[in-house]
């Protein structure tokens, strides 16, 4: 009896049981989040349970016995997951596992990789719910849309579901679940709530790019809540545990639309929490910046990317002008709305120079925080297929991600001995700039490379970062954030290889 089988066969008798695996951060996975409300809004007599490897033992996962077991997965993740897949597929009773995210979306080829059933891509409450409807009611599941399926040796490969466009439909994503996990999220007291879905643009290095090529025709890509569905949200939120701060975490904020923007400040301005949100140069104009101030915006994230213009237009698909993206920042600035200022180095098709432009423009715009990553190419953006027309990457690149995302680049062409050595010392050369008007080009290479450099940088990194984040929590609470995000790698750095318990 093939696995399928096997496993509704046990559903026929039994209650369903699913298990999310996720190793907890300092953010919660909101995705699980909306995907478990979703689920026991339909179903409210399955078991969804969610373990962690680092907390929770093999034994407890290998007791509850699931029949789906379902994996969240980003390209850095997903090696460590399919490993992890497999280990359980040899000590538990038979199960069903399903991979979601980002990784199964833009490279839904893993469901080739050893021990994986199932793959699901794009938005899955839908997807999911009539998974479990099938499995409930023994029907067949080959052909469920958003799902590649390995079913018995047999490949099914169904199209994306179409997306949900009333965001305001979807239930409040599921938090006690994680809570009730980590006591290190139960006491952070920053948390995310993602006020829209997808974005307008088509940078050609983000996920949204890839994921309008996927959809195309199926709808609108940017959506976003209500006003009033936002607030709700953060007034139940507020009345079951204390928030100090919250960071709206959708790629572009729904505010850069005036009238939506009027109305957001009015509801949200009563509960005085302050917060963080993402914005795009092209929208913001004072009357924005002034209404988001008005109602506690702390900070902005908006993004630089890269500091020359002719190089932002023809590979980046960025059009914004330098100049531009000066008189946003300082728009935003002005109102006092601290800014980070997003950078990539190491970027293909660029000599190093760039890099140093990139510096440059930062230091013209002047915002508050600026720390620039190092380009990582990821599966099914424009940038990624670029540089593999060009043969500068390895064609299984995908296989060499591993959590810590600095020291898996690998474009060729790019002086990675100068990229780590600009990125550990961009802030200190920021602030020689602002403080001495030093000459970048000269500085750069006067800055020893040396470890006290990189301490100096991290430092001012820190202090900075803070002041974006700049909310109530104690020293204590900050050296807590601080050391949680280093061990569970949130950043992308890990200080010391998380131990897991299976
Ligand atoms: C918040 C966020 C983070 C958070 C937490 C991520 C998390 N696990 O929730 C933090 C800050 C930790 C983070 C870190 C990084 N991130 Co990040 N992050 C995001 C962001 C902005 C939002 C994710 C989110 O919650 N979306 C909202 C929810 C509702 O959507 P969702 O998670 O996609 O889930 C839906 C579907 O995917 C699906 N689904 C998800 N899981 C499952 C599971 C199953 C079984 C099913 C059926 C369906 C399903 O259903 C969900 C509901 O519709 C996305 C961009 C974006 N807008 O999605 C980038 C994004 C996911 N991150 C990205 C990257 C690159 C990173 C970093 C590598 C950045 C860096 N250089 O440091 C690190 C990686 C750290 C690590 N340890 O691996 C990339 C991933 C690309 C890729 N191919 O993997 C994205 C897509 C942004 C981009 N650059 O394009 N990130």
């Amino acid at each position: 009896m093939n696995i399928f089988n096997q496993v509704f066969d046990d559903i026929k008798r039994n209650r369903i049981r699913l298990a999310f695996v996720y190793t907890l951060s300092i953010v919660e996975p909101i995705g699980i989040g909306y995907l478990y409300a979703y689920l026991k809004k339909f179903f409210p007599d399955i078991s969804i349970e969610l373990f962690d490897p680092r907390i929770d033992s093999l034994e407890s996962i290998r007791d509850y016995s699931p029949h789906f077991v379902l994996y969240s997965t980003m390209s850095g993740q997903y090696m460590d997951d399919v490993k992890r897949n497999k280990k359980l597929k040899q000590v538990l009773k038979p199960f069903i596992s399903v991979f979601g995210g980002a990784h199964p979306t833009y490279f839904p080829e893993m469901i080739n990789d050893e021990a994986v059933d199932m793959i699901c891509r794009g938005e899955g409450e839908e997807p999911l719910k009539n998974l479990v409807e099938a499995a409930a009611n023994h029907s067949d599941i080959r052909n469920i849309e958003g799902f590649w399926i390995n079913y018995n040796g047999s490949l099914y490969k169904n199209g994306l579901a179409p997306l949900n466009d009333n965001l305001d439909d979807l239930p409040f994503p599921e938090r006690d679940i994680f809570y009730k996990k980590s006591h290190h999220l139960r006491r952070y007291t920053r948390i995310s709530i993602y006020p829209a879905r997808g974005c307008t643009f088509n940078c050609s290095y983000c996920h949204n790019g890839g994921f309008k090529t996927l959809l195309r025709g199926r709808g609108k890509i940017y959506r976003y809540r209500s006003p009033k569905s936002i607030v709700d949200e953060v007034v139940a939120l507020q009345s079951a545990r204390k928030i100090n701060f919250i960071e709206f975490s959708a790629d572009i904020f729904p505010g850069i639309k005036i009238d939506w923007m009027k109305e957001f400040a009015e509801r949200y301005a009563p509960v005085k929490i302050p917060f963080n949100v993402s914005l795009r140069a092209e929208f913001v104009k004072p009357e924005t910046a002034k209404l988001l101030r008005k109602c506690g915006c702390a900070s902005a994230s908006m993004a630089i990317e890269n500091g020359n213009y002719e190089y932002r237009k023809k590979y980046l698909y960025r059009n914004m002008t330098n100049d531009k993206l000066v008189e946003s920042i300082k728009i935003l600035e002005s109102e006092g709305i601290r800014v980070a200022s997003p950078t990539m180095i190491g970027l293909p098709f660029t000599e190093f120079s760039t890099d140093l432009d990139t510096l440059k423009l930062t230091c013209t715009a002047n915002s508050t925080y600026a720390n620039p990553t190092i380009f990582q190419p990821y599966p099914g953006v424009p940038l990624t297929d670029m540089c593999l027309e060009h043969d500068l990457i390895d064609k299984y690149y995908v296989k060499r991600y591993h959590e810590h995302a600095a020291s898996s680049a690998h474009i060729k062409g790019v002086d990675y001995d100068k990229v780590m050595r600009l990125r550990n010392s961009f802030t200190t050369l920021k602030f020689l700039k602002k403080w001495f008007d030093i000459d970048i080009d000269v500085w750069f290479y006067k800055l020893p490379k040396s470890i006290l450099i990189k301490l100096i940088n991290t430092g001012l990194n820190y202090i900075y970062f803070n002041k974006i984040y700049s909310y109530k929590r104690g020293f204590l609470g900050r050296m807590r954030e601080l050391y949680i995000a280093l061990i569970t790698g949130a950043y992308g750095v890990t200080i010391r290889k998380l131990r897991m318990n299976w």
